[in-house]
């Protein structure tokens, strides 16, 4: 972008001031009690991703402890993270789906 020189007037390039928005990484936890076909549904259904993708990183949380699902703005990411966790408990798993800053 071409803008002019504060101080004398000049005129320069200078970087783009277009803010791109804050990203964040919505993840999965795991534990003891959650059937493995239960966070392979949820994967796919608010996640998108197909049976294998979806048994894969099902897989990764179960043996590393969590795992990303998805890269958002933070709307997205809340909405992601309320949806999963109603639908958990409705459902009577203790499934846990949290965001944080990517
Ligand atoms: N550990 C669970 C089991 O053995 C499966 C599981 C995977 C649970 C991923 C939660 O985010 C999770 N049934």
């Amino acid at each position: 972008m071409v803008t002019k020189n504060r101080e004398n007037g000049v005129l320069e390039e200078s970087k783009s001031k277009i803010k791109l928005p804050p990203l964040y990484k919505v993840m999965l936890l795991n534990d003891d009690f959650t059937p493995m076909d239960f966070v392979v549904m949820v994967l796919q259904t608010f996640f998108f991703m197909d049976q294998e993708k979806a048994t894969q990183i099902m897989l990764k949380i179960h043996t590393e402890g969590m795992g990303v699902c998805g890269i958002y703005p933070s709307d997205i990411a809340m909405t992601k993270v309320q949806q999963v966790n109603e639908f958990s408990r409705q459902n009577q798993h203790p499934l846990m789906c949290v965001m944080e800053k990517s």
